[in-house]
């Protein structure tokens, strides 16, 4: 349970601090201030190096973390920020819920009903998550036309896998019983895209 949203309030001015730096990552991976700054961009921002992308999620809590059709991942400190460079139609502040969760991808949060980090893919294969996401997602959204899978990796059992078909969700992996006993919250490391 390390990660709820007190935590984030708990360290403000840290975060703060944090975010500043990560803003600065991004506009040097992108190296186009000026896109970044908020004209119109017609290309998706470069890929980010998955040191660029560690350093975001561990300093800054990055909001959004997203597959790109070229299949490279790119993180942004806001889903504001998310919105305006891959040019989609801003969402309701404040508002948390599944319609984030853009067409044509597979959408997992770190909270229940669709609420905190998110991270996101959108090409078929197989997705394993970035250190700072395993053991982390909670609910989940496939908004996308074909199914998949979740996995656990365990290292002296066979992998447990928990299948969904396309347009699946789940509000609370929490309720989501699991082979070993317990349940899925909180273990998933892979994602698997038909
Ligand atoms: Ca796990």
């Amino acid at each position: 349970m390390h990660h709820v949203p007190t935590h984030r309030l708990a360290r403000g001015a840290a975060a703060l601090a944090a975010a500043a730096t990560a803003s600065l990552v991004l506009l040097t991976v992108a190296g186009s201030p000026a896109a970044a700054a908020g004209s119109a961009r017609t290309d998706p921002a470069p890929a980010m190096s998955d040191t660029d992308i560690t350093r975001l999620l561990d300093s800054a809590d990055a909001a959004v973390c997203t597959e790109g059709a070229d299949a490279q991942m790119r993180c942004y400190t806001t889903e504001a920020d998310y919105r305006a460079a891959e040019g989609l139609s801003g969402a309701e502040v404040g508002t948390l819920s599944m319609s984030e969760c853009p067409s044509g991808y597979f959408c997992l949060w770190e909270w229940t009903g669709y609420g905190g980090d998110r991270v996101q893919y959108r090409v078929a294969g197989t997705k394993d998550l970035y250190s700072y996401w395993r053991d982390r997602g909670t609910s989940y959204y496939n908004r996308r036309a074909a199914g998949g899978r979740l996995v656990d990796i365990r290292s002296a059992l066979p992998d447990p896998n928990l299948y969904f078909p396309a347009g699946g969700h789940h509000s609370d992996l929490g309720k989501e019983s699991y082979v070993y006993g317990g349940n899925w919250n909180n273990k998933v490391d892979r994602i698997v895209l038909s």
